[in-house]
């Protein structure tokens, strides 16, 4: 069964990413990942220009149905990942980086820039969980703007991440903005901020940053990030590929990810609560899937989704 998939002449040899924040915080989960037959690739955990601790917890907690999270970018700073990438892997790394501004991200891609890491950058436009530092993508004219002045100097391959859209006019506008710059790929969605659990036998929020507000994960964002994955492919430039994120908890769900158009899939809530044995699980079901269809390659029905 040939699972493997491309972004900017990269070849993942296997679908199978993690969800950035799941399991790739330090080098020691990195390489667990890099090692597990089934993963394809890395992406890391978004790393802003110095170290962060990131928000007081507790600020992840697991729902029935996925998950609520505020972590607020805990991370070892840009050097510990760019250090990490620089090194050579036997699979394609993705670095993904978030500043704390729009200046920040410029200062981060000048440094990658001026590096010599040639891999994929992923710029993180869309974490919900800075206090005080709104997700950029959902602002249409200053995504434009920030992305004219990096790829006036950004040569390198790049893609952004982005947050979940609900109408579809925001598809049609942030398509048409993306569409004007030679990105590599999309990985839609972030987390679906903010959302509000409530614990009705403490009457309580159960995170505690922001009074309780956080990003949402796992199953039950599955029809929001598939929605956002067809959406953005019928809308964006072939050369720009998808990474499908959110909702992966079967191999069905994976199959779906790629009938919308995703050419590789990331695993992030579900990474979290099995552990790296989901992508054997996964490559299981989804290999099942395939065999049973008559289907011997992802290509065979990427983004073939029918219609009625
Ligand atoms: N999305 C992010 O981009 N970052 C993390 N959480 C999330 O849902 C975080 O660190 O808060």
């Amino acid at each position: 069964m040939d699972l493997s998939g491309q972004i900017n002449g990269q070849q993942f040899e296997h679908l199978f990413l993690n969800a950035s924040g799941v399991h790739c915080q330090s080098t020691t989960e990195l390489d667990d990942l890099l090692n597990h037959p089934a993963v394809g690739g890395i992406v890391t955990k978004s790393a802003t220009l110095e170290k962060r601790d990131g928000n007081p917890a507790p600020r992840y907690y697991e729902l029935a149905d996925g998950s609520i999270n505020s972590m607020g970018l805990p991370n070892f700073g840009y050097d510990y990942y760019i250090d990490y990438v620089k090194q050579s892997h036997a699979k394609p790394t993705i670095l993904s980086v978030a500043g704390l501004s729009a200046a920040d991200d410029v200062q981060l891609l000048h440094q990658i820039q001026a590096s010599d890491y040639a891999g994929l950058t992923e710029l993180n436009l869309s974490c919900p969980n800075v206090i005080g530092k709104p997700q950029m993508a959902y602002d249409y004219a200053g995504t434009e703007a920030l992305l004219k002045e990096i790829f006036a100097f950004f040569k390198k391959p790049l893609g952004v991440k982005l947050p979940p859209y609900f109408d579809l006019v925001h598809f049609d506008q942030i398509a048409a903005v993306l569409n004007q710059f030679p990105l590599t790929h999309v990985n839609t969605i972030n987390s679906v901020g903010n959302g509000l659990w409530v614990d009705v036998a403490s009457e309580s929020v159960v995170i505690k940053p922001k009074g309780g507000f956080g990003g949402l994960g796992g199953r039950m964002v599955l029809l929001t990030a598939l929605a956002n994955v067809r959406a953005l492919r019928q809308r964006l430039n072939d050369s720009i590929k998808i990474i499908g994120t959110g909702g992966v908890k079967t191999g069905a769900d994976v199959f779906a990810h790629i009938l919308c158009g995703a050419e590789l899939v990331s695993v992030g809530t579900q990474l979290q609560v099995e552990g790296l044995s989901v992508y054997d699980r996964l490559t299981t079901e989804l290999s099942r899937i395939m065999a049973d269809k008559g289907y011997h390659s992802l290509s065979d029905f990427r983004g073939k989704l029918k219609t009625i």
